[in-house]
C-alpha cells in the first residue's frame, strides 16, 4: 500500500501443524473478519497487511508433510515467527511442540509469537498447558517470547480483542525491529 513503510524485506512466517488455522488467524488479522473458503494451503500463502502506516508482509507454508521441508529455507527470511498450535488437537501437540522447537532451536534471536489457536473448543487446553505442552520454557532467555489464547471461529460468537492485542503486538515488534 502506498505510503506505508515496508519491513525491510523480511517476512513474517507463519508457521505450524496443517488444520491449526494459520490462514484462519491471517485472514482475520488483514481484514477482521472470519473466512468462509476453507481450502487447506497448498504451498504458500502471502499476505500484507497495513497497521499503523506499516506495511508488513507474512508468509504462511502449508503445513502438511510435504511442504516442511521449505520451514527451513525460509526461516532466515524471517524476522518473526508466528507458531499456531490447535490447542484442542491434544494427540498431535507432542509433533507441534518437535517441529517448533526444530525451527528455533538454531535461531536463537528470532522472536515467537505462539498462537494458542481454536480457545472457543471445549478440548482446548488453556495456554498454561500449551506452554508446558510446547515446552516454552526450552526455547532460551535471549529471545522474545509472547503466547496469546486465539480463537477465529464461524460460529458466530464474536472474536475477542487478544486478535487485536496480537496484531499491536506485531506491529509494535515491527516498529522496533
Ligand atoms: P491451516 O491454515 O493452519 O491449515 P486453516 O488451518 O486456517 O485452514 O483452518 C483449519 C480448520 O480449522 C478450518 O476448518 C478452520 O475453519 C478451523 N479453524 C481455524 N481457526 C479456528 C478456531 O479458532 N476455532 C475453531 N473452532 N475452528 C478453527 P474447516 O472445517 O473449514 O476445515
Ligand atoms: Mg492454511
Amino acid at each position: 500500500m502506498r505510503g506505508c513503510a515496508k519491513v525491510k524485506n523480511k517476512q513474517i512466517l507463519v508457521l505450524g501443524l496443517d488444520g491449526a488455522g494459520k490462514t484462519s488467524v491471517l485472514h482475520f488479522l488483514a481484514s477482521n473478519t472470519v473466512r468462509h473458503s476453507t481450502a487447506p494451503t497448498l504451498g504458500f500463502n502471502a499476505v500484507n497487511i497495513s497497521s499503523e502506516d506499516r506495511q508488513m508482509e507474512f508468509l504462511e507454508i502449508g503445513g502438511s508433510e510435504p511442504f516442511r521441508s521449505y520451514w527451513d529455507m525460509y526461516l532466515p527470511k524471517g524476522w518473526l515467527l508466528i507458531f499456531v498450535v490447535d490447542s484442542a488437537d491434544h494427540k498431535r501437540l507432542p509433533e507441534a511442540k518437535k517441529y517448533l522447537h526444530q525451527l528455533i532451536d538454531p535461531n536463537p534471536d528470532l522472536p515467537l509469537v505462539v498462537f494458542a489457536n481454536k480457545q472457543d473448543l471445549e478440548a482446548a487446553y488453556r495456554i498454561t498447558d500449551i506452554h508446558d505442552a510446547l515446552a516454552l520454557s526450552d526455547v532460551g532467555n535471549d529471545r522474545k517470547l509472547f503466547l496469546f489464547g486465539t480463537q477465529v471461529t464461524r460460529n458466530g460468537s464474536e472474536i475477542p480483542s487478544i486478535m487485536q492485542d496480537a496484531k499491536d503486538l506485531i506491529t509494535h515488534l515491527a516498529i522496533n525491529m
